[in-house]
């Protein structure tokens, strides 16, 4: 009997005991690379602004802690901007509050636009103002509201394609016998920023969890403060001035799971090619310039996102004549906890 029947037969007698062998028409078991389905993509961010708008005026956000977003979705995914994380847009207007809530997920915000918001985490209420970082680890309650004027307008990226992959959903609505849907605020309201806010600094006996990041909140001032000492530096070669928010306990990512960073590409910089695995999503803070990823070309500019693929070789330059920063979250936290983390560079500043 050829192998090929004997395949078959076998799969017909062990399909009734939920067994499988191998047949040949079936696709090759390991690729010698990844190969993706996440598509690099790119998201303009004058074609979302006019449709945020809308969806501030005409979508509610109702209670029981739903939030108003603009998923940036991928498209070679049934879901999930990457197939670890979700990066979505949210909307909050003047009065209006985003109920309180804690779910497995880790979720962080950085703010996009407008002033006035606060989100309160386990108690402890954190400002969102342009260019904040605001964290809410897994499993931490937190709402956000709006006591400003003008629409708040931040990213929200959560490991929801992670989570659900794991199979690990929790979802908790908050109610609170005296404030309701929204939790009381903290004696001290900012606790974690006066433990490990310096960085450098910190109470010697202040209790912390390992691998879980205590430090809920990074202001746009002190990033670029650090940004504008970084600059002294020589410049890295793939990404000219770069810094990683870090957990200033272990030095280790700011979130178990997702890694941020910020960077300024200056004047006339032609970075290095590189691809490694895991994925990543950038939002250009300010300025404009370039991204070459696998044979796609990103012409980005202030407000506009792009995702990176897997292994995809990609190189950032600036080419015009004012500085571009860019904030980054990637997944290579997972990747390097389980041992699948690789990385390459060439040697040329431009994927052939
Ligand atoms: O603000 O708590 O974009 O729970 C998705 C899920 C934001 C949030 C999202 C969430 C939140
Ligand atoms: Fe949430």
């Amino acid at each position: 009997m050829a192998d090929a029947e004997a395949r078959r037969a076998l799969k017909a007698d062990l399909a009734r005991f939920n067994g499988r062998v191998s047949q040949p028409d079936d696709p090759p078991l390991f690729t010698r690379e990844p190969e993706p389905d996440v598509q690099s993509v790119h998201w303009r961010g004058r074609d979302l602004m006019p449709l945020l708008d809308r969806l501030g005026r005409e979508v509610d956000l109702g209670a029981g802690g739903p939030r108003r977003t603009l998923r940036l979705h991928n498209p070679g995914l049934a879901f999930g901007t990457t197939h670890t994380f979700w990066g979505s847009i949210q909307v909050i207007l003047p009065g209006e509050v985003a109920t309180a809530h804690r779910h497995s997920a880790n979720a962080f915000r950085f703010i996009m636009h407008g002033q006035g918001s606060w989100t309160n985490v386990d108690g402890e209420c954190y400002p969102m103002n342009e260019g904040d970082l605001v964290l809410t680890p897994a499993g931490t309650w937190h709402d956000h509201v709006h006591k400003g004027s003008g629409p708040m307008i931040w990213l929200d990226v959560l490991d929801i394609s992670l989570m659900r992959s794991l199979q690990a959903t929790f979802f908790e609505p908050y109610s609170h016998p005296t404030t309701g849907n929204v939790q009381p605020v903290d004696a001290i309201p900012d606790r974690s920023l006066r433990q490990f806010g310096s960085g450098l600094m910190q109470p010697p006996r202040a209790p912390v969890k390992p691998g879980v990041n205590p430090l809920l909140a990074y202001s746009a001032a002190m990033a670029e403060a650090a940004l504008t000492q970084a600059a002294g530096l020589t410049s890295d070669p793939l990404d000219d001035v770069v810094l990683e928010y870090r957990n200033p306990v272990d030095g280790g990512p700011a979130m178990r799971t997702m890694a941020m960073q910020l960077q300024r590409l200056r004047p006339g910089f032609q970075g290095q090619a590189r691809r490694h695995t895991g994925s990543k999503l950038y939002y250009v803070v300010s300025g404009d310039g370039s991204t070459t990823v696998g044979d796609q070309r990103f012409d980005w500019r202030t407000g506009d996102f792009f995702t990176v693929a897997p292994w995809a070789w990609h190189a950032h330059s600036n080419g015009g004549t004012q500085e571009a920063t860019l904030f980054q979250v990637n997944d290579t936290p997972v990747l390097k906890a389980l041992g699948y983390y690789r990385e390459e560079t060439r040697e040329e500043t431009r994927p052939t």
